[in-house]
């Protein structure tokens, strides 16, 4: 395996959609006490119920530590292929590789740097080093080269793409102090189309209220074809999030996609605010010494959080209402796939949903 110090787009790589065919998926076995809940149980349950329903479609790859092997091994399909590496936490979308292929049969890996969303400034955890190091390790693993992007702070569910040469961010998250505040919005811009190999970014302002990651695109906006896409929204003009539901409205109807088309947005609604109990917040560890999380406090929440897998939809489901009506939207959006909605608050406890504890590996 060769780390490569050129760009992607210069050696003729793109990153493909999400909904392009896949070769495969990585996960990580979760376990870290201050995200997950009692010990992580819970958390184990809902993963081990996405990692079924992806491995019904897709050749799943779960990473684990040297501690949880036995454990994980006894509670995994034996399908599905565990290997002992080492990660801060299990948030495969963030510090696995982002895949690029070159249309002729090769496949390559990013490895961008990683500080745990905002090191020094806001970052979640204080050290991050065994995240840090796992795209280029998981990238040995397949016997995929990778680029080295480590001067450059980004995780996977901070981007979107259509395949076709438009990338989807947030400027709350790529201009954050904690990334790569040496950069101005168009080096981010031009480092975004070398190493997507995009043509054309289109920059919601903000995403979901109070979501930890300095508001992923992946939590509020996604591609479900070119050209179109689903975007939380609430009707609510009394909640936060929906100014910036509006914001993200306004600025995709006022953009173009690298093909000159207008953007279909699809509104996807969001569930009622959901807030985590002080029973839940008892049973998560202190992170260098301080709580992850207080009682009553909004988790970021939204059905935009779904993974494409081969041969389904994996989407949250919250036990609200809505649930129903993402899903009805979700399917009709993807007729050829099967919407399965999986109770996933055991997930959101922990800051993220079941886009970011996923990661494709796409096909070449
Ligand atoms: O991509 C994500 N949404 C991960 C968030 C991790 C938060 C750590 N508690």
């Amino acid at each position: 395996m060769k780390i490569l110090h050129t760009k992607p787009a210069r050696d003729g790589f793109y990153m493909p959609a999400e909904f392009a065919p896949h070769e495969g998926c990585l996960m990580i076995w979760p376990e870290r006490a201050d995200s997950w809940q009692y010990g992580a149980y819970a958390a184990r349950k809902a993963f081990l119920r996405v990692i079924e329903v992806i491995a019904a479609s897709e050749r799943l790859t779960v990473l684990c530590s040297e501690r949880q092997y036995d454990n994980a091994r006894a509670q995994l399909p034996a399908h599905v292929r565990l290997v002992v590496l080492e990660t801060d936490d299990a948030w495969a979308r963030d510090i696995g590789p982002t895949f690029v292929v070159n249309g002729k049969g090769a496949r390559r890996g990013i490895d961008w740097g990683f500080n745990a969303w905002g090191g020094a400034v806001d970052g979640l955890y204080p050290s991050w080093e065994r995240d840090n190091r796992a795209a280029r390790r998981f990238c040995d693993l397949l016997e995929n080269d990778c680029y080295d992007k480590r001067d450059f702070i980004c995780e996977g569910g901070s981007l979107h793409v259509d395949g076709e040469g438009t990338a989807l961010v947030t400027e709350a998250c790529l201009l954050s102090a904690g990334r790569n505040p040496h950069l101005s919005k168009s080096e981010i811009e031009q480092t975004l189309r070398d190493w997507l190999g995009v043509s054309t970014v289109i920059w919601l302002p903000r995403g979901i209220y109070n979501d930890e990651t300095n508001e992923h695109v992946d939590n509020m906006c996604a591609f479900t074809a070119p050209g179109e896409v689903v975007l939380a929204w609430t009707d609510d003009k009394a909640d936060p999030q929906y100014a910036l539901s509006a914001a993200a409205l306004a600025a995709l109807e006022a953009a173009e996609d690298a093909k000159g088309r207008k953007i279909k947005v699809h509104k996807l609604p969001l569930p009622a605010p959901v807030t985590i109990t002080a029973e839940e917040c008892g049973g998560l560890d202190l992170c260098d010494g301080q709580p992850t999380r207080t009682p009553g406090e909004r988790l970021a929440a939204s059905y935009v959080n779904f993974y494409i897998a081969n041969g389904a939809i994996v989407m949250p489901a919250f036990g609200d209402p809505a649930d129903e009506d993402a899903q009805r939207i979700l399917q009709a959006l993807f007729p050829t796939r099967q919407v399965i909605a999986i109770p996933a608050r055991d997930i959101l406890i922990g800051g993220g949903n079941i886009h970011c504890i996923t990661q494709q590996i796409p096909k070449v």
